[in-house]
């Protein structure tokens, strides 16, 4: 069983006696909204911005969450402090709850709201080795289908992504858009360098990443940075490649499709920026409170 704390509706349980009902459509039809948070050094890292992006989601499936901001962000806060971590990854979910069968979400009469406090570990050492990756033969479901900023519990087109660069033993997978261009990999948002000029998709077909925008951030004045799109033979003709997520952080991608990018090992633009972020993520981000001290 994974360490850590679990809240779900207002209660604190241990993981594994953490459970939500068969009926919840999230279970059943993939109805509802989640964040990805770390906190590093006794600090919640851009807790604001998630819970923000959290509630943004929800809004946008019409799904209520029966708490203020304040209160979702006090609630991550007391579920980590009471979980003793102090490192480590929240996973906060809202669903649309127990209701009867069928997907007409007026079923469920009250959204459930859970907060995993745990550890996650995306990519080993490969954040010095670098990743292999492949490009995923499924496409992003278009921006017309499914807007790419609801974070939903729906994440098949992400996991088939995933699944075929496991079979091919890969360690990620390049997702392209339904026009051929690049869009971002499973759960990562995707840059390239090349003659010293970092480069990132808009974020038309692909998640308004909180890592992506922190690269934006900390490359600023150090770099030149272009958001533009580009197709993978650019990918493969860059001097270096990198993905940035909340879980995966920023790793280099150091091969596509089994041709090498650049030298082959992370370059010195994606080591500079990968260092600052590691800087950053460690030294800010919103205090945990220590655990005799919030109220329970
Ligand atoms: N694209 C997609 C499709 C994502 O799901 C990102 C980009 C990067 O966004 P952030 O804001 O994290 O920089 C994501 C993030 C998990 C997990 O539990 C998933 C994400 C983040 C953290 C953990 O697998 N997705």
């Amino acid at each position: 069983m994974p360490e850590g704390l679990v809240y779900v509706d207002g209660e604190f349980v241990k993981p594994n006696e953490a459970k939500i009902s068969v009926f919840d459509h999230g279970l059943l039809y993939g109805d509802g909204v989640f964040e990805g948070i770390r906190f590093y050094n006794g600090r919640i890292f851009k807790l604001g911005e998630h819970v923000d992006r959290l509630f943004a989601s929800a809004e946008k499936i019409g799904l209520p969450i029966p708490m203020t901001k304040e209160e979702f962000a006090t609630a991550v806060l007391r579920t980590t402090s009471k979980s003793g971590l102090k490192d480590g990854y929240l996973r906060p979910l809202v669903t649309r709850g127990a209701g009867d069968l069928g997907l007409d979400p007026r079923k469920s009469k009250r959204s459930s709201v859970v907060i995993i406090c745990s550890t996650i570990n995306l990519y080993g050492n490969k954040h010095e080795l670098g990743l292999k990756a492949i490009v995923a033969s499924v496409r992003r479901t278009p921006p017309s289908s499914l807007n790419p900023n609801i974070k939903s519990l729906n994440y098949l087109n992400n996991i088939l992504a995933k699944s075929e660069a496991n079979l091919k033993g890969a360690d990620e997978a390049i997702i392209l858009d339904i026009d051929g261009y690049v869009a971002e990999a499973s759960a990562d948002n995707i840059f390239a360098v090349k003659g010293g000029v970092v480069y990132t998709p808009p974020t038309t077909t692909n998640l308004v990443g909180i890592t992506r925008g922190t690269i934006l951030e900390l490359a600023k004045g150090h770099y030149e940075t272009r958001v533009e799109r580009f197709r993978v033979d650019f990918l493969l003709k860059a001097d270096e490649v990198f993905i940035t997520g909340t879980g995966g952080e920023v790793a280099p991608v150091v091969e596509l499709d089994d041709q090498k990018i650049g030298t082959g090992v992370p370059g010195p633009i994606t080591k500079d920026l990968q260092k600052r972020y590691f800087e950053l993520v460690r030294s800010t981000g919103v205090p945990i409170p220590p655990s005799g001290n919030n109220g329970h």
